[in-house]
């Protein structure tokens, strides 16, 4: 499943070109495209959806797209939305003096992912080493003007951090 769900998220955010498929703007793409492409069942593409643990996916009717982390220039079509007043950005600390001087960038996706709590903002900087959880003052950077949008699965996206809204623990 974890392998699948590696390669779905190849397919719906990075490199759809790779396996023949092509995203409409707001990064769909028919199901029994996707079932061809990847050479897998029904069944399987529906339990990695249902079961995923981040619910990367969504399928809509007879469509699916990732739900977030996209590199491919997609419009989700999200809402803005008020974020909460704090939230939080796992990383580690040889970014530090470069995220210090140019604030968070989204780098290689689309969008800044900030997370909600403390203990997703830990297990996403711990994918590269020894988590160091930066908090960001949403609060004023919704009043200064800065754009979020919530995805379908909780992460909160905005274009970058200004190094002004960081602290460091
Ligand atoms: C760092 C996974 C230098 C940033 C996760 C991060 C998340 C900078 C890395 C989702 C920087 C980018 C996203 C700057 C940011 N200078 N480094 N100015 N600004 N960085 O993977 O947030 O499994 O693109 O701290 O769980 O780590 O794909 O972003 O370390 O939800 O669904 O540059 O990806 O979800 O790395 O992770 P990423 P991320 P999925």
């Amino acid at each position: 499943m974890i392998r699948l769900s590696k390669r779905m998220s190849k397919a719906l955010r990075h490199k759809p070109e790779r396996v023949g498929l092509t995203l409409d703007p707001a990064g769909w793409v028919p199901v029994t495209d996707l079932l061809d492409a990847l050479g897998v069942s029904e069944e399987e593409l529906r339990e990695v959806v249902d079961r995923n643990d981040k619910k990367r996916f969504t399928i809509d009717g007879d469509r699916i797209r990732a739900n977030q982390g996209h590199s491919v220039e997609v419009d989700l079509g999200l809402p803005t939305a008020t974020p909460p007043d704090t939230l939080f950005h796992g990383t580690v600390a040889q970014f530090l003096d470069d995220i210090l001087r140019d604030g968070l960038r989204p780098m290689s996706r689309h969008d800044v992912h900030l997370s909600p709590d403390r203990e997703t903002a830990r297990r996403v900087g711990a994918r590269r080493g020894r988590p160091l959880i930066l908090t960001v003052d949403a609060k004023a950077m919704s009043a200064d003007g800065h754009e979020f949008r919530l995805s379908a699965n909780g992460v909160w996206l905005t274009r970058h951090v200004p190094a002004q809204y960081l602290s460091v623990p």
